[in-house]
């Protein structure tokens, strides 16, 4: 696919990573075959959304086996408490408003926003995720959103005050099919709110480990305008959060319903600043990509030549773009990851083992690569003791760096 997904216009090539398996594949033996696919980015210079060239099946990546789950960080739990919070006291005024949520994963968010006590549904389509938000007494939904679903819930009388996900709409492809849905089911007054990986920090960041297949959109309020004007919606006030390295926020309603604040139009007035509706900017954020796989080959390659180890820490998804692309694997020795669903599997294609935590404590190794660099600050704060016995943490994000504790101090 070589056009634009939304508009059609021919897209502009920007990076190619070469063959990339499923970020989240994480394999039970070594050299398993695996599916892959090429990966590679596009910019629309007429709707300016920056996108994937091609993404694997959906049923590929969301499925029985989805091995991540929101409740990895207990930052990231406090972070959709503080969202049903900031739901329940903006948003909720009635008693017949109601909740739903895209992608709700293990039910961090809905949970919290049950025990407020305002009424709620869940769709998720990868099951397993689903099953522990179904344990934990939601009602859910196990399927993609579509246009059809919310036809579905519009036969049963189902209409959104709110309509809430994060994560997750810059994962659909048919984000056409995505607005006709949401213009069926969200209330005359309602909110459409999400929240994404923002591309303005993605580009200041140099931060292409956020380009893999689940990913096919990167948006920003220039290309995600563009969108939404064909549905008689808008956005009217944005938010930019930390979460995922730097994301923003959306609230977004039907055309004229709310008025547009302060914060988003200096958003918007900092990414025409920013120029991401140029092509040059993203021709140049490729450059960047190319010097940072050069830069941690050079630095990786010197650490080893003087014997020593290097581990990984956090078998996270951007992981699989990082280490496939860099072509890193042949440096380290295991990745520690706390997720039962990933421990003792192996990285997709680099063949990694990844181990739990306490292989990570107890093994003597001078320089870990951050791969979960967006939990930098959980991180750190946890793992002071590594530092104290003259550990070292290698960064790539926005360029490659070994941090030492008095960096931090
Ligand atoms: O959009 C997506 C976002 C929400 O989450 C998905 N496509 C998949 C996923 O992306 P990711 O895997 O890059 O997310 P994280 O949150 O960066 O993954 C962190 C990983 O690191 C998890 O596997 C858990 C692990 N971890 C750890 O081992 N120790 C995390 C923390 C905070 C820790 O202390």
């Amino acid at each position: 696919m070589t056009n634009c997904r939304l508009c059609n216009n021919k897209l502009l090539l920007i990076n190619n990573f070469g063959e990339m398996p499923i970020a989240n594949a994480f394999q039970n033996k070594v050299n398993n075959a695996q599916f892959t696919f090429n990966l590679q980015t596009g910019f629309c210079n007429k709707c300016f959304m920056f996108q994937l060239i091609d993404q694997p099946p959906p049923e590929k990546m969301f499925h029985q086996d989805y091995a991540f789950s929101t409740r990895s960080s207990m930052f990231m739990i406090k972070h959709f408490q503080n969202v049903a919070k900031m739901i329940k006291t903006n948003f909720i005024s009635d008693p017949d408003d109601n909740v739903l949520e895209i992608g709700c994963n293990d039910g961090v968010m809905l949970e919290q926003i049950q025990k407020y006590g305002v009424k709620n549904i869940g769709v998720e389509p990868s099951a397993n995720v689903a099953e522990k938000s179904q344990e934990i007494g939601l009602e859910i939904i196990n399927d993609f959103f579509s246009e059809e679903l919310a036809l579905n819930m519009k036969n049963n009388s189902n209409y959104f005050k709110v309509i809430y996900a994060s994560n997750v709409i810059c994962h659909l492809p048919d984000l056409n099919d995505l607005c006709k849905g949401i213009t069926k089911i969200l209330k005359k007054d309602g909110i459409f709110i999400f929240e994404e990986p923002y591309l303005a920090s993605i580009i200041k960041k140099n931060s292409f480990d956020q380009i893999y297949d689940e990913h096919v959109y990167f948006y920003c309020i220039l290309s995600l305008n563009n969108l939404f004007q064909n549905y008689n919606l808008e956005i009217f006030d944005s938010e930019e959060i930390w979460t995922h390295g730097g994301s923003m926020r959306y609230f977004v309603s039907f055309k004229g319903k709310y008025p547009k604040t302060e914060r988003f139009r200096n958003s918007l007035h900092k990414e025409v600043k920013l120029k991401l509706d140029r092509e040059e900017t993203y021709l140049n954020f490729n450059k960047n990509c190319e010097k940072i796989k050069y830069d941690i080959n050079q630095t990786l390659a010197d650490l080893k030549n003087k014997n020593n180890e290097i581990v990984g820490y956090g078998a996270t998804s951007k992981s699989t773009t990082f280490i496939n692309y860099c072509d890193i694997g042949k440096y380290i020795n295991f990745i520690s990851d706390t997720s039962h669903s990933k421990i003792n599997k192996f990285t997709p294609l680099s063949n990694i083992p990844i181990k739990d935590y306490s292989s990570f404590q107890e093994s003597c190794h001078s320089f870990t690569i951050l791969f979960a660099w967006n939990h930098m600050k959980e991180i750190f704060k946890k793992e002071t003791e590594y530092f104290d016995n003259g550990g070292n943490w290698i960064v790539y994000v926005p360029e490659v760096k070994i941090i030492s504790k008095e960096e931090i101090e």
